[in-house]
């Protein structure tokens, strides 16, 4: 499967930030993934404009679940699409955690991204204390069955699995436990979506550098990575990009 790449600018970037897509455009003339840019909400019309002819995608992190109406603050997904956003990260666990964000209303705000034409990039994880407690395969099913709207089809869903203790923390789990979490996500895929399932992209993210990429992308069920930290400079993220 064709790896996707995609950068979670988070609440960072002014728009001297664009200067970083510039030069990657310059960077990944060679990828063999597709590369998405989210950053936040005030530089996606300018992202989408400097990105025009080039094979970088750009995205959102977050839309509300309706198409309008009197919700302040809120950015519906028609709009995102109709300044030439083409993917929503939802329900990353900084979201979950500050805004109490639970399993249906990101399956409500999934359906809106769907309807809207654009794809969702589901994020589960569990945390330290659930796996410790050996609970990270339940707590990620559970999630992904709450998450995932009837709507999801493999064309406009990507899940991302993202362990929170290892977000921002440069820990990474063992290629074995990303292994392990992924298979089980691709069988939950593939229960919900039948055949399918076997073809939704299941991003890493947490942690991933230039230096890590590679060993990552070598696991069977990891088709690509949600990048943080690393996809605020051009040059690290385009080692990510390269190891795709
Ligand atoms: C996880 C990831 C991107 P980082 O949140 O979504 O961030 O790569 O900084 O751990």
């Amino acid at each position: 499967m064709r790896k996707l790449i995609a950068g979670n600018w988070k609440m960072n970037g002014l728009a001297s930030s664009l200067a970083e897509i510039e030069a990657l455009k310059g960077l990944t003339g060679e990828a063999a993934c597709d590369i998405v840019v989210c950053p936040p909400f005030t530089l996606v019309e300018k992202a989408v404009e400097c990105t025009k002819g080039a094979a970088i995608a750009v995205g959102a992190q977050d839309c509300h679940a309706q198409a309008a109406g009197a919700y302040t603050g809120d950015v519906s997904a028609g709009m995102l699409a109709e300044i030439g956003a083409r993917f929503v990260i939802l329900g990353h666990s900084e979201r979950r955690l500050a805004y109490k964000e639970m399993d249906a209303a990101v399956a409500g705000k999934a359906a809106a991204v769907h309807e809207a034409g654009l794809t969702s990039i589901i994020c589960v994880g569990e945390t330290r204390a659930e796996r410790d407690e050996g609970r990270a395969i339940d707590v990620v099913r559970a999630q992904l069955e709450g998450s995932i709207p009837d709507t999801a089809t493999s064309s406009n869903m990507t899940i991302a699995y993202e362990p929170v203790w290892a977000i921002g923390t440069g820990l990474v789990p063992t290629l074995e436990q990303i292994g392990e979490v992924h298979s089980s996500i691709r069988h939950m895929l593939e229960e919900r979506l039948g055949d399918d399932g076997r073809r939704v992209r299941i991003l890493y993210g947490g942690s991933v550098k230039a230096q890590n990429a590679k060993a990552i992308f070598g696991v069977s069920n990891v088709d690509g990575a949600l990048v943080g930290g690393a996809s605020l400079k051009a040059s690290e993220f385009a080692g990510i990009i390269l190891a795709a």
